[in-house]
């Protein structure tokens, strides 16, 4: 039997078909080739079972983008390893909980932060670094490990931890099956191909990143511009290059705030993608009147990476709307209480089902069942309405969540930081409108004695251990109580209305 197509095999085999072809394009005019970047897989693989990773061990990665950041990712996968991604801006203290709970076998971390990880090197962990100029330990050593591990659809493939809204992070297990199914229907339905020449400046830490962007890249025979961060200028300076753009909301705010941004620059492009958050229609119809090019805006999760998508052609990509599910998943909306679908156009919880949603939780079975309904659809946690077109419309979210940039932020664990000052009796975080954000972080803070004044800056610095950057809050209020419903619930839709104006308002 053939054994199952997993992301490193589609890559393995497209690098066998144009090993000369450049994969990665970087800024200052070099090139990584397909043939390159294989041998690179191989080095690292040789490195990972020296460390002693079989399959099913978590090889952990907190490192600046770089090619080789990629190759291992596909050599974690080639050995049967389970990835797990992080995002460079977390702190200490974030990273002693994900190295503690997910227990990898090898963390890889920037050579410039070993001395923050390697009192954790033990019997059962080994802390590697990688930079960016192809240094670091674990391209130490020049033998190749050519073996590939035969993994099925339902092994583990990765991990990305995702904030709780109550307590802590969970990790959410991403099987073979999943990235390899999401990336083939999203290959299909926005007919991606080698031809393709995607501007790639995401970060490789989340799903956008790796599981979208590269991977449809890695497994098509594609090549990458592949930057480090977005930089509105660099990107349009490549666009006259390049064929497809992938982008948070963000990357459209700043690129309709230039003047270098017209139809003659667009030229070249075929198309521009918008997920991780809501794209404002506003900015939808600005892009589509300045360029031509309607955004095709489509709808993940981390759990289950891409559920729905606006089409490629045959219908229109409709302002405000996600669009329809993808080939292989199914949506709907019910009613949140019973779980009973809703006639289209009410709204309701978000729930999906297919071969892209996630295995579960690690280690946490009971978190697990309790967001999957009997019948095997995940309960997203999303709210939103079918609209007379068939399409999904995504009008607000269950859980207590605030997205700035793309970026998760789960104002649970930014009121747990807040409310352990000796100055702060509590607190209530919330998002509110940002111009280039799209929201941001807000804290209301409740002094611990009656007039009392927390100094903002004081309250920042406090808990800039425990939070990477982009939870910190952007604003504090002190006030002497927080709205409260009969139940004793704190209102944040009464707080958000408040301040809704704080960064977009006259008063900006
Ligand atoms: C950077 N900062 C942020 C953010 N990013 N603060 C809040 N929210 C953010 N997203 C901080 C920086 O540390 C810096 O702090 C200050 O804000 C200004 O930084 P700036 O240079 O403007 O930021 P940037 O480097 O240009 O980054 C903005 C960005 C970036 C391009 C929007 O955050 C980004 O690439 N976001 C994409 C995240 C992503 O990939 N999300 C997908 C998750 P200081 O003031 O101290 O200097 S996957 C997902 O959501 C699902 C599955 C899906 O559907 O895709
Ligand atoms: P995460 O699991 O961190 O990747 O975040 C997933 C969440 O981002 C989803 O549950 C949605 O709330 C939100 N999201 C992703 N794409 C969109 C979109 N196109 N429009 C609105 N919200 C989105």
């Amino acid at each position: 039997m053939a054994p199952f197509p997993t992301i490193h095999l589609s890559f393995a085999e497209q690098a066998a078909r144009r090993p000369d072809k450049p994969l990665f394009e970087l800024p200052g005019g070099r090139s990584v080739t397909y043939r390159e970047t294989a041998r690179t897989v191989r080095r690292i693989a040789a490195r990972l079972v020296a460390d002693g990773v079989r399959p099913g061990d978590r090889v952990a990665m907190q490192v600046e983008k770089s090619p080789e950041a990629i190759a291992l990712y596909l050599a974690t996968l080639q050995v049967g390893g389970v990835f797990l991604p992080l995002n460079t801006a977390y702190t200490g203290a974030e990273m002693e909980y994900f190295v503690q709970d997910a227990g990898p076998r090898v963390l890889v971390v920037a050579p410039e932060r070993l001395a923050d990880h390697a009192h954790r090197a033990d019997a059962r962990l080994t802390v590697e670094t990688l930079g960016t100029s192809g240094d670091g330990s674990l391209l130490d050593g020049e033998g190749e490990h050519a073996q590939v591990h035969a993994a099925e659809a339902g092994d583990p493939a990765a991990i990305l931890y995702t904030s709780g809204t109550t307590g802590r992070s969970k990790g959410a297990v991403l099987s073979h099956g999943n990235l390899a199914s999401n990336c083939a229907a999203l290959v299909e339905s926005w007919r991606f191909t080698e031809d393709d020449r995607l501007i790639h400046a995401l970060p490789v830490f989340h799903v956008h990143g790796l599981f979208v962007a590269a991977n449809m890249v890695l497994t098509t025979g594609a090549s990458m511009h592949y930057l480090t961060k977005f930089d509105a200028g660099t990107v349009l300076g490549l666009m006259p290059r390049s064929t497809v753009l992938m982008g948070v909301p963000t990357f459209y705010t700043r690129l309709l705030a230039a003047e270098e941004l017209t139809p003659a620059s667009c030229a070249s492009m075929r198309l521009f993608v918008s997920g991780s958050a809501p794209l404002l229609a506003s900015d939808h119809e600005a892009f589509e009147a300045r360029t031509g090019h309607a955004i095709l805006e489509r709808y993940g999760m981390t759990e289950t990476g891409m559920n729905t998508t606006n089409p490629y052609e045959g219908g229109p990509r409709k302002p405000g709307t996600v669009g329809k599910a993808l080939p292989g998943t199914r949506v709907r909306v019910v009613d949140a209480g019973t779980g009973k679908p809703l006639p289209d156009g009410e709204v309701g919880s978000i729930e999906v089902h297919g071969p892209n949603v996630f295995t579960g939780y690690w280690q946490m079975p009971e978190k697990t069942a309790s967001e999957f309904r009997e019948d095997g659809f995940f309960i997203t946690g999303d709210l939103g309405r079918i609209d007379e077109d068939g399409y999904l419309r995504i009008v607000g979210r269950g859980k207590d969540l605030v997205i700035s940039g793309g970026l998760n932020v789960y104002p649970k664990e930014v009121e747990e930081a807040l409310d352990a000052h000796p100055e702060v009796l509590e607190s209530a975080v919330i998002g509110v409108p940002h111009p280039d954000f799209g929201e941001t972080v807000v804290a209301v803070v409740v002094p611990a004695v009656a007039g009392g004044r927390p100094e903002e800056s004081e309250l920042l610095a406090f808990v800039a251990p425990a939070l990477a950057r982009f939870k910190h809050p952007r604003a504090v209020r002190v006030v002497e109580s927080l709205p409260r419903n009969v139940m004793g619930k704190v209102q944040k839709a009464e707080l958000r209305k408040r301040y809704d104006g704080l960064f977009t308002g006259p008063d900006a």
